[in-house]
Parts: C-alpha cells; structure tokens; sequence
C-alpha cells in the first residue's frame, strides 16, 4: 500500500484550514499530525527552517510548505475539471485575488474576534491551541502550555493592525463582509459557481478556523450569515455538499461571468484592502531601497522566520491603520500579475475591466522593484524589475 499523504497541522491553525479543506473536497487520503509530533520536530521543522504550519509531506517523502505550494501541488494530480486554479481569465484572476484577499486581508477579523473576547473563547482555546504544542497533556498542562503559546498571537493581533481605537469599525467592517459574502452564495455554493477555487480555500483558513470554530465569532457567523458558515461545512465535506442548492452543476460561472454580487464583494476588498496592498508594496519597495546589497534569491530578511520587515500606515474607515509589513503578501500579488500577463491582449483587457468595476485596477500594476518568490520552502528575492509605484 502506498504510504498517504502527511498534513502536518492543528485545528486552530488558520493555514491549517485552508490546506485540510484542499484536502477534503478533494477526497484525498491523508493522516493529519500535530505540529508537536516527534517526526515534524526532528525532520520536518529543520528541513523547512523554522517552525510553521501546515505542511504536507507527499507518499514519495516531498516536503511541501505554505499553503500556496501545498494546493499547488495537489492541484496538478486532480482531475482537471475539478482543478481549484480556473483557465478562462476573469476567474482566474479573481480567484487569485480572492486568495489574497481571504488569507491576508481577513486576518484583522480573524485575530481580533480570536483574542479579544477572552471571557467567551478561553475556555475553548486554551484547551484547543495547545494541540499545536502538546500531544495529550491534562487540562493543567494543555492551559499550561496555551499561556505561553498565546503570548505571540496576541501580540501578531497588534500586528495586524487592532488596536483599542479601532475594535468597533473592525466589527461593523467584518458584518458587511458577512452579510455580502452571505448574498453571494445565496446564488451558489461555492465563490465562483459549484467547485471550490483557490478564492474559497484563501477564505476558509480565517472563515473557519477563527471565525467559525472559536466561540465568539461562531455565533455571529450562524446568526448572521447561516450560508457562510454552511459553506464552511461544505468546503470541509468530501463532496459537494450543496443539496440546497438543488442539482448545481460542478462547474464554475458560464461564460468567465461573475454575478453581480461578486462585484460588490469585490467592491469591498477594493474599498478595505486596496490602501492595505498599496502601503505593503510601498513599504517594501522602502526596504529594498535602503538595502541595495539585497540579492537575486536570497532568503527574505535573511532568515525564514522573519516575517515582517518593519512597520507602515494607511487610511481607513477615516482613521490611521498601522500594520507590520509582510513581504509574503508581495509574493501572494506577484501570483496574480503572473496570471494576468499570461493572457493575450483581450482577455487581459476584460480581467481588467472587471477590477475596474470595483475599483481593484491598481492591483493589476503596482510592484516593488523585487518580487518576492518561493523556492525550497523559503521567500527569496526575485529579480530587479522597473517598480510601478502608487500614492
Ligand atoms: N504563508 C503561510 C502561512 C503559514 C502560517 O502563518 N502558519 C501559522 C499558523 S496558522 C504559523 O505556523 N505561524 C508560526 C510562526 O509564524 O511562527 C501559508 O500559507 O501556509
């Protein structure tokens, strides 16, 4: 028998989330193991650099880190008609934007639902995060051990931009988004017709593991948008799951069409997340700037687990939004700008009128003089390129 695949992962982990839900809709076998398992700890952890999660270890012994390589990978052994990355090129760039969007620009929601409603989600978490650190362990020892643990996320949620001044438009932000996304998939099952994209897998690492798993949120996503945490149930089922939604077709939007409720979700990662992208690519066109001596693939920040090269600033919801700068997310928009240069002259002109509608246009042309990229599970530096600069 062949060995399975390996997810290396814990419940709370948001990337964990994305990566299983490949995974499962897919129906593919895999054992899942904690990140405090000793094969992750003596073989994994060196191999990668630093200690991150998940990671997929393939039958032939590939180790595969971030969820981006991960999907990719598994993606190329699926039956194309079910592939998570589209061909026809308005979906194609959506999606990836989608997956930007769900995996970075949530992750304010994300931790602040998470870690500042402790009188509700403590009791669950301490005993939940600590799978991450602990395998088994009395209660004494798994709260023991998510004291420490929590430490360093409550500190990311910072980070990421909460502050004590902001906690309410955080709040009104996320129920907007709920209540859009929810009025999307009124129409369909999954972001971009019935099979789930890489934009649904980009949402569910958030979407699930914080705010439909941790007690707080949970209850505001059920009461307030019950298609939203269904489509968390469904992006964790084996099949399609969407018997609501009458004989769906498993296929995506006819024609490279989106719904008009598409283009108001869209509307709103242009209006939430766009001086967001545009502060990270500036701040870190800054770094390269102040560190000419930075090399074609070279490890980002010199180490891999280094994540964030300083902080930055942007307007939003009429206040200043301080955040860290995460050269990751200059990898996530390189992605979307390969796929979009990859089209002839045509379709590039329709992706583009589809972000101009919403107002997202800019993310089609801003970039530091380096991209990041991935190689050998690590960010490197990409090639010096002409910057295309905004604001
Ligand atoms: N870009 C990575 C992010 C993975 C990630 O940030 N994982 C978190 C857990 S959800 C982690 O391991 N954090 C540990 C750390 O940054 O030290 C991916 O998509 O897989």
């Amino acid at each position: 028998m062949t060995q399975p695949f390996v997810l290396y992962a814990a419940p709370a982990s948001l990337y964990s989330c994305k990566a299983r839900s490949y995974l499962r809709q897919h129906a593919i076998p895999y054992i899942e193991r904690a990140p405090s398992h000793p094969e992750y700890l003596e073989r994994i952890m060196p191999a990668n650099g630093r200690w991150i999660i998940p990671v997929l270890e393939t039958p032939s012994g590939e180790i595969i880190q971030d969820t981006v390589n991960i999907i990719e990978y598994l993606d190329a052994l699926v039956p194309a008609e079910r592939s998570a990355i589209p061909r026809s090129p308005v979906h194609q760039c959506v999606a990836y934007l989608l997956e930007l969007f769900g995996g970075e620009g949530l992750l304010r929601p994300a931790m602040h639902y998470r870690w500042d409603f402790d009188e509700t989600n403590i009791p669950f978490l301490s005993k939940d995060f600590s799978s991450m650190f602990l395998i088994g362990g009395d209660d004494a020892a798994r709260e023991a051990s998510f004291v420490t643990s929590s430490a360093r996320m409550r500190f990311a949620t910072t980070a990421f931009g909460v502050s004590d001044t902001n906690q309410a438009a955080i709040e009104a932000s996320y129920l907007e988004f709920l209540q859009l996304l929810d009025d999307h998939l009124a129409g369909s099952p999954f972001l971009l017709g019935g099979i789930p994209t890489i934009g649904d897998f980009g949402f569910m690492g958030p979407l699930y593991a914080h705010l439909a798993r941790d007690p707080y949120p949970s209850v505001i996503m059920k009461q307030r948008a019950q298609r939203v945490w269904r489509w968390t149930e469904r992006m964790n089922a084996p099949t399609q799951d969407a018997s609501e939604y009458g004989d769906y077709p498993a296929t995506l939007f006819a024609d490279d069409q989106i719904p008009a409720t598409m283009t108001a979700l869209l509307r709103y990662i242009s209006e939430e997340f766009l001086n967001d992208m545009v502060a990270q690519v500036n701040a870190v066109e800054s770094y390269l700037v102040d560190h000419p001596e930075v090399l074609e693939g070279e490890v980002v920040l010199g180490k891999p687990s280094r994540r964030f090269s300083g902080m930055t600033s942007f307007a939003w919801r009429g206040e200043t939004m301080n955040v860290a700068v995460v050269p990751y997310r200059v990898f996530m928009l390189q992605r979307l700008h390969q796929a979009f240069h990859q089209h002839d002259v045509g379709a590039q002109a329709r992706i583009r009128e589809v972000f101009e509608a919403s107002g997202l246009d800019p993310l089609l042309d801003i970039r530091p003089s380096r991209w990041v990229l991935r190689e050998n599970n690590r960010e490197v530096w990409g090639p010096l390129q002409s910057p295309s600069l905004l604001g």
